[in-house]
């Protein structure tokens, strides 16, 4: 008991200490944590792993009660680890999550139902029609169901389209037809009345695979079944930081009549080996040193460069005041991004608002400062 106090005593001096220390660079006219900045405008959030969940990393955690009032499990909840095997589900974790979430305020974007990738082991290379109408009635049925009321929102289907905005020829659409995002989101309104329904996609603010999105959208639509917004992931490069189409799909999805969320963020400092945009997980290359430049730390040069690039992005989405619902980091801190393993193993990436030792960076700095414009 006087250890849990004591431990208690210690984050409050070290949080007291980490405020007077923000304040200090920014001014105190500036608020002390991204959620503070934005109540105003979208929810903060940030994809938390397995550790997080458990509590384990406790750094985290102290951000992420501190910065969030939102959360993703960025793997928990994918089909892989929540149904391992046929008719056999694996609820632990989520449930976890669930409580943490409770605990600390946080709105959990349940993450994600139907996704060509990260499927069970006995899914991959299905070919019977029968046997996949049989899983995805029965995965969205049961997990949609289980948390309708405790997860605010699903990523209902997630990634469906080729980049030209054609639909993506993924196990689900060659075995159940096109008709299969539809039937996803029908299914999903049934299992959980109570839980918001989103579409989620990269490249989306991408004009081709846009107009894709707006007819996947405008489909569901039309068939009387309910969708409540669209997740534009956000994974972009500091160097190709798309804002003109950003703001534009801003206003394209919002004119149907949904939610605008940006639910991936991340900004690459890397170099791209093969031009690669977006946020395909099973496009891969080789390691070599060219691609990893920074080892041994950011130079400030790039490290500015960063803080623009986010500053520039905050104060255009600003702009969409009551448009944009959302912003979602993916990640934490540095150390935990997918980026330092793709889309080759073992870099050292630094594409969020928070380095390796959980200190803000000068990208958080220059986002606090957007919020005040
Ligand atoms: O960040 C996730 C990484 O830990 C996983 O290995 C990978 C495969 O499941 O998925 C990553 O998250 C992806 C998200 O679920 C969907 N959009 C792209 C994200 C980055 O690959």
């Amino acid at each position: 008991m006087r250890k849990n106090k004591l431990t208690i005593v210690f984050w409050a001096v070290l949080f007291a200490l980490a405020s007077c220390t923000t304040t200090k660079k920014i001014g105190s006219n500036y608020p002390v944590s991204l959620k503070t900045a934005f109540k105003n405008q979208f929810l903060v959030g940030a994809a938390v792993n397995a550790q997080q969940i458990e509590q384990k990393d406790t750094a985290a955690n102290r951000l992420i009660s501190t910065h969030f009032n939102a959360v993703t499990p960025e793997n928990i909840m994918k089909a892989e680890w929540i149904h391992p095997a046929w008719g056999t589900y694996n609820f632990t974790l989520a449930d976890k999550l669930v409580a943490y979430a409770n605990t600390n305020g946080l709105k959990i974007n349940a993450h994600t139902l139907i996704w060509h990738s990260q499927l069970p082991a006995f899914m991959r290379g299905m070919h019977n029609p029968d046997s996949v109408r049989m899983y995805f009635e029965g995965h969205i049925n049961t997990v949609a169901s289980r948390y309708d009321g405790k997860v605010y929102s699903w990523d209902v289907v997630n990634e469906a389209l080729n980049e030209d905005g054609t639909m993506r020829k993924s196990i689900f659409l060659q075995n159940l037809g096109e008709d299969y995002v539809v039937e996803a989101f029908r299914l999903a309104q049934q299992a959980a009345p109570h839980t918001k329904l989103y579409y989620n996609d990269y490249n989306i603010e991408q004009p081709l695979k846009r107009a894709g999105a707006i007819a996947l959208i405008k489909k569901i639509q039309a068939a009387g079944v309910r969708i409540d917004g669209v997740g534009i992931q956000g994974h972009w490069s500091i160097n190709h930081l798309p804002l003109k189409e950003i703001g534009q799909s801003i206003q394209a999805f919002a004119a149907l009549g949904i939610e605008v969320m940006f639910t991936e963020l991340d900004l690459t400092v890397l170099p791209n080996p093969e031009d690669l945009a977006g946020a395909d997980v099973n496009q891969n290359t080789a390691y070599n040193e060219r691609l990893n430049p920074y080892k041994n730390g950011l130079p400030d040069s790039v490290q500015t460069k960063l803080a623009t690039a986010y500053a520039d992005l905050f104060t255009l989405l600003l702009k969409y005041k009551g448009k944009v619902s959302r912003v979602t980091f993916w990640g934490v801190n540095d150390g935990q991004s997918w980026l330092n393993n793709w889309p080759a193993r073992g870099r050292v990436n630094y594409p969020l608002l928070f380095d390796r030792a959980y200190n803000p960076k000068p990208a958080y700095y220059q986002v606090l400062k957007a919020s005040k414009k």
